[in-house]
């Protein structure tokens, strides 16, 4: 399955930077050539409206609205060079069609960024033009029809090959592949011991040349001359000579939080400042290259393992800072073993980057939540490519099997179940995307339907105006959560109690109401698909409530010691 970021990496960057033709993360299964041709179309459309709507905002004209849009941009991983480099090449063309009242699908479709292929739907996200479509395409080729662009952008997705081009494409791609950005998890096994430290998917490490410490192990010798478990307590009293580790953490219970999930889980999310012409300003962009080296995640303000406070206002905290709140012991023992697309069917390809150490390490609690791409796809017909619960019931064996032989006995495994998607045709699909803010013209129907059609769509089951459709997918869902439901309540292993909890969404809109929102307000406006920051601190919120309520033992006990340990440590070394 393509996972999304590649859509969104697209649509946001790949005219700014032509990404997919540089670093295109290690593809899946299938053939992805229209996928890649429908992303190249997305990022076009939306890079074209942005310039546009900029002009109309600020009443300037096309060229000036592209400097504008460059002169936002950061200058870290190029993205500024870049910019001007493309607007050098495309911006004669583009001033010509803007001009001229040519909208962004048609540009698109005259610069061939976007192609209708025989035999296949005309794919748009604005309205389409009064004139016949035919004629309107032909009126805007007839005004480029001069320029040198248009030869070389028939091989559009590969914009490298232009010779002004080349070199910098080049810089790029070599500064790219040398940094961490774009790296395949399954390349990045560097370390010889893989169970005990070496991937980048966990709290930090505090002694990078000790191979021997790590988050969540058990402490080395009470930890009298170094930190092992990298919990920031280390040391020995010298009022009465006993370690600090023994005399705060003895009996304390420590556990580690351990996320195996999808782009949810990771916290996907594209800021919408990027894409909307209105509240763009040189401060839209500056998350930009952090975003991009993080697969566009946000891990560290995730409802599971984030770590950071939420830039949201909300009060709700991540499910790892209240373990940490607990137990200060289990202080920087979170890893967020998820990916983009991640399911079922292919976390036996990441499932081995967990760490944790049989013999040697505190127990852990592995929250599964694989929430949407089981059911999710962007086929055309999309039913056949879901999975089925026979599928699940043996791809979860597979898993807890593996579980049970890395996981320190005592560790706890909760399963989630998966959510009912109707909510977000319900709630969002007669609100005005971003990009149909500015002139009332793109809902998100349109923007579904949009990428339906060039089959780009996240979730066309339920990203889709047929009803019939999302609700097949409701009762597959449905049928999923019930086989991982049945798992929990009959399947026992020696190192793990099993548990399940249902993805409620219901519930968490229903708090969120209570609080005085809304529930489109959940759902991350740009990609219209996943739960935003706030829905994930407050799925965290139901969830640990839910744990507390019903099975204590799985968080431990609130560690007496805590503001001992705060005089001694302060924030324990940070994360
Ligand atoms: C936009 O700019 C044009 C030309 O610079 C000017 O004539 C027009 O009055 C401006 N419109 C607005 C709404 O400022
Ligand atoms: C890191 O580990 C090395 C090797 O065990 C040890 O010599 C050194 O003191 C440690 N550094 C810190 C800051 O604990
Ligand atoms: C695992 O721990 C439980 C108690 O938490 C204990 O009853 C059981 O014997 C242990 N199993 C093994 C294999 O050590
Ligand atoms: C709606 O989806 C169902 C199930 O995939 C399909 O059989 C039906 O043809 C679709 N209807 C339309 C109008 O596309
Ligand atoms: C994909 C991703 O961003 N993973 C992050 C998980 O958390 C660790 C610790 O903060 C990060 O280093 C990883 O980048």
């Amino acid at each position: 399955m393509k996972s999304l970021w590649n859509i969104l990496l697209a649509t946001t960057l790949s005219l700014l930077l032509p990404l997919h033709t540089l670093a295109s993360p290690a593809s899946d299964d299938q053939p992805s050539t229209g996928h890649s041709k429908g992303h190249t179309c997305v990022a076009c459309v939306v890079v074209v409206s942005v310039i546009e709507q900029l002009a109309q905002v600020h009443n300037s004209t096309v060229e000036a609205s592209m400097e504008r849009l460059c002169s936002y941009l950061p200058e870290k991983l190029f993205l500024k060079t870049t910019c001007y480099l493309v607007i050098r090449m495309f911006g004669p063309d583009l001033i010509k069609l803007l001009s001229a009242n040519i909208n962004a699908d048609v540009v698109c479709h005259t610069l061939e960024f976007c192609k209708q292929d025989p035999g296949q739907p005309l794919c748009h996200l604005y309205p389409l033009p009064k004139e016949p479509w035919k004629f309107t395409l032909e009126k805007a080729r007839q005004i480029v029809k001069k320029s040198p662009i248009l030869k070389h952008s028939r091989s559009s997705s590969d914009i490298c090959s232009l010779p002004f081009l080349a070199k910098i494409c080049q810089r790029i791609k070599s500064t790219i592949q040398n940094s961490v950005p774009f790296k395949d998890v399954d390349s990045d096994k560097h370390s010889i011991f893989p169970t005990l430290r070496g991937y980048h998917w966990r709290g930090r490490d505090c002694n990078d040349s000790n191979r021997m410490a790590y988050p969540g192990r058990r402490p080395d010798n009470w930890d009298i001359h170094e930190d092992s478990n990298c919990n920031g307590i280390w040391g020995v009293d010298p009022k009465d000579g006993i370690p600090y580790e023994k005399k705060f953490c003895e009996g304390s219970q420590p556990r580690g939080i351990i996320l195996l999930g999808d782009s949810a889980g990771a916290h996907f999310h594209i800021s919408p400042e990027w894409i909307t012409a209105s509240q763009m300003s040189l401060k839209s962009f500056i998350d930009l290259p952090v975003a991009l080296t993080n697969e566009l995640d946000w891990p560290q303000l995730s409802g599971v393992t984030g770590f950071l406070d939420s830039i949201s206002g909300i009060k709700e905290n991540s499910v790892y800072l209240r373990l940490r709140k607990r137990n200060h012991c289990n202080h920087r023992d979170y890893q967020n073993i998820s990916r983009n697309g991640g399911s079922s069917q292919n976390l036996e390809k990441f499932l081995e980057t967990l760490s944790r150490n049989q013999l040697l390490d505190h127990p852990a609690i592995v929250i599964y939540a694989m929430i949407g791409n089981d059911v999710c796809n962007g086929k055309v017909d999309p039913i056949p490519e879901m999975t089925t619960p026979e599928k699940l019931y043996s791809s979860i064996m597979q898993t807890l099997k593996y579980l049970n032989s890395h996981l320190p006995n005592g560790s706890h495994v909760i399963l989630y179940g998966l959510p009912d998607g109707t909510f977000l045709w319900d709630n969002l699909h007669n609100r005005y995307y971003p990009l149909g803010q500015l002139n009332k013209d793109v809902t998100y129907a349109h923007f579904y339907s949009f990428l339906n059609c060039l089959q780009v769509s996240p979730c066309h089951s339920w990203m889709s105006s047929n009803k019939t459709l999302r609700t097949l997918t409701s009762e597959r869902a449905k049928q999923l959560s019930d086989t991982l439901k049945k798992i929990a309540a009959s399947q026992k292993f020696t190192n793990f109690d099993l548990l399940y909890v249902d993805f409620d969404f219901q519930e968490v809109t229903e708090e969120w109401r209570k609080q005085g929102g809304q529930p489109w307000q959940l759902i991350e406006p740009v990609d219209g698909f996943h739960p935003n920051e706030v829905a994930s601190q407050l799925l965290a919120d139901s969830f640990w409530k839910k744990v507390q309520l019903q099975w204590p033992q799985v968080l431990g006990k609130e560690n007496p010691f805590n503001s001992q340990i705060e005089q001694v440590f302060g924030d324990q070394g940070g994360h």
